[in-house]
């Protein structure tokens, strides 16, 4: 059996079902050897969104993400989703093609994992026929245990040589790290000696499947709970949860978190975004931070106590440490907190309508789509100066409900982001929330969208400008012709390519969306005129990073 057989046949025997990519003549063998092993290939129009597609899969199914694309351009063309995955740590596999050795005349040759190590993939190479099943089980170990995004580059020769065979064994998964002793003790002594705790979860507690042991210390304590961006859903349903720490929070839900007196992440960096700059942690705030890695501790802001660990280890060693000491504490779960909370999400917040000129404010339309959409749901947003609004206004039922590809705060990649989590989670609605300016960045896609009849609802917040940039020069005086365009018509362009498509001025113009609900034979896009005058509060927040 040819290598690149053999490499199909091992991916697909390690239980991949799913592949996202774009063929090219060099990862066509590859490619067809997952599918004819029973592996769904899902074709996509751009590289880049084939890689996205592969994250947002990875993000919300909890499997790796793995996509197959032609060496060089094919390669090149997926830089920007590739490091995306790569900073938000996502498991993922790209099988790209690679000259053969000896062909660096070749117009396609370019040093590939020069490329990808410059982007924080970890770049590895099927070195021969004879290793080439070695090289793949190293990259595959990589992607899911080390949680990396790995760039698996294979020489046209390496393919077209002899296997020694077509299995590789899974990865050993090693234990999880339990905390120090001491190290639990004084997780514990803090939030023993705390009157008003919060407990913060992020990726990291999510990946850990912390979520009810986190609830249980909180319990213990009478702790509210946050979550990073990340870590959206965390908490969903408790009536202690403030919901996003940050930028994204209710006006109550800052309040609250700001009044607390300690604070303990698990598995969330604690950067500028959670911490609004530091705002949200009062100055007498004691601060605990829990992360299965070092580096992590300390890393964005000043802490009282680092702890390396697990952290749903760490959360059930610190409930147990509390409950053999006897300790149980109300702390801020209290009737009235909990009613300021059920009454204090931003969909409860009044608003002054903006809605003007058949442009709707965001803020209704979205407090109305919350309104609208059924509970299980996957929520994607893409980058851009809306990116609020969905967090802030649109629930989620738990983790695997949001896809938010901010690491890397490239606009575009939101859309097939979405597509992968719509392809891993078939039993429910994926909402694809995106700006016009990403939406156009992705637009082959809507083709794939049609394709392969994802039912799937595309919400585009269409300001008719790159309304970030309009917002962030626009207050300082300058001139924003530049970053605005001429009204787009999305719903236009999404029936061209056989969506079911509408034009929204209104909150009247959603109801195409009950119609659609009972159907739901494809995608819907909505082109949803947004006022481009509702300014995000958050976004001078960010700009003072800029
Ligand atoms: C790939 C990429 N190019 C440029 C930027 C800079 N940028 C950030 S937001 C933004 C505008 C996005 O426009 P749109 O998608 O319409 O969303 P809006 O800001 O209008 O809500 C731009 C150009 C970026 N983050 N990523
Ligand atoms: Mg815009």
């Amino acid at each position: 059996m040819q290598v690149a057989e053999a490499i199909g046949a091992a991916l697909a025997g390690l239980g991949v079902r799913d592949a996202f990519g774009l063929i090219g003549s060099g990862n066509f063998a590859v490619t067809n050897a997952m599918v004819g092993r029973g592996v769904r290939f899902v074709p996509a129009r751009h590289e880049s969104a084939a890689v996205s597609m592969a994250d947002g899969y990875a993000r919300v199914s909890g499997r790796p993400g793995v996509a197959t694309v032609h060496q060089g351009p094919g390669l090149t063309n997926t830089i920007t989703a590739l490091t995306e995955a790569a900073k938000a740590r996502t498991p993922l596999l790209v099988l790209a093609a690679d000259t053969s050795s000896g062909a660096g005349r070749s117009n396609f040759a370019v040093d590939q994992a020069g490329l990808g190590a410059a982007v924080g993939a970890v770049a590895e190479r099927a070195h021969s026929p004879a290793s080439a099943l070695e090289d793949l089980a190293r990259a595959w170990r990589q992607a899911v245990i080390d949680r990396r995004a790995v760039l698996f580059s294979m020489p046209l020769d390496v393919q077209a040589g002899e296997a020694p065979g077509d299995r590789i064994s899974p990865p050993e998964v090693p234990e999880p790290a339990a905390p120090a002793d001491e190290d639990v003790a004084r997780v514990a002594d803090l939030l023993a000696s705390s009157s008003a705790p919060v407990v913060v979860g992020g990726r990291g507690a999510v990946l850990a499947g912390a979520g009810p042991a986190l609830e249980a210390l909180g319990e213990r304590v009478g702790a509210l709970l946050a979550t990073s961006a990340n870590g959206h859903g965390l908490f969903a349903g408790s009536p202690w949860a403030l919901g996003i720490s940050g930028g994204f929070a209710s006006p109550t839900a800052a309040r609250l978190m700001a009044e607390s007196d300690a604070v303990v992440s698990f598995g969330a960096s604690l950067n500028m975004w959670t911490t609004r700059h530091g705002e949200l942690v009062g100055p007498g705030t004691r601060v605990a931070q829990v992360d299965r890695d070092s580096d992590e501790l300390g890393a964005h802001r000043p802490i009282d106590l680092g702890v390396v660990g697990d952290a749903r280890l760490t959360a059930e060693a610190a409930t147990a440490e509390l409950e053999r000491r006897g300790h149980e504490a109300s702390g801020r779960r209290q009737d009235g907190v909990a009613k300021e909370l059920a009454a204090g999400r931003w969909r409860d917040e009044p608003h002054e309508d903006g809605s003007r000129d058949g442009r709707l404010d965001p803020r209704t339309f979205s407090k109305r789509l919350e309104e609208l959409l059924p509970p299980e749901r996957v929520v994607a947003v893409d980058s851009g100066h809306f990116m609020g609004w969905p967090p802030m206004y649109l629930s989620v039922p738990d983790t695997a409900g949001f896809v938010f590809t901010q690491s890397f705060q490239s606009i575009g990649l939101g859309l097939s982001s979405a597509i992968g989590a719509a392809v891993a989670r078939p039993d429910r609605l994926t909402v694809a929330c995106v700006g016009d300016g990403g939406a156009l960045m992705a637009a082959g896609e809507f083709e794939t969208l049609v394709r392969l009849k994802l039912p799937m609802l595309v919400v585009v917040y269409n300001d008719a400008a790159y309304g970030a940039e309009v917002h962030h020069f626009g207050p300082k005086g300058y001139p924003v012709d530049l970053v605005r365009y001429p009204d787009p018509d999305l719903a236009g362009l999404a029936r061209g390519l056989g969506a079911e498509a509408a034009t929204v001025r209104s909150l009247d113009d959603l109801a195409v969306l009950e119609t659609w609900f009972e159907r739901r034979e494809g995608p819907l896009v909505l082109d949803v005129k947004i006022a481009p005058d509702v300014v995000a509060e958050w976004l001078e927040e960010a700009f003072r990073s800029h």
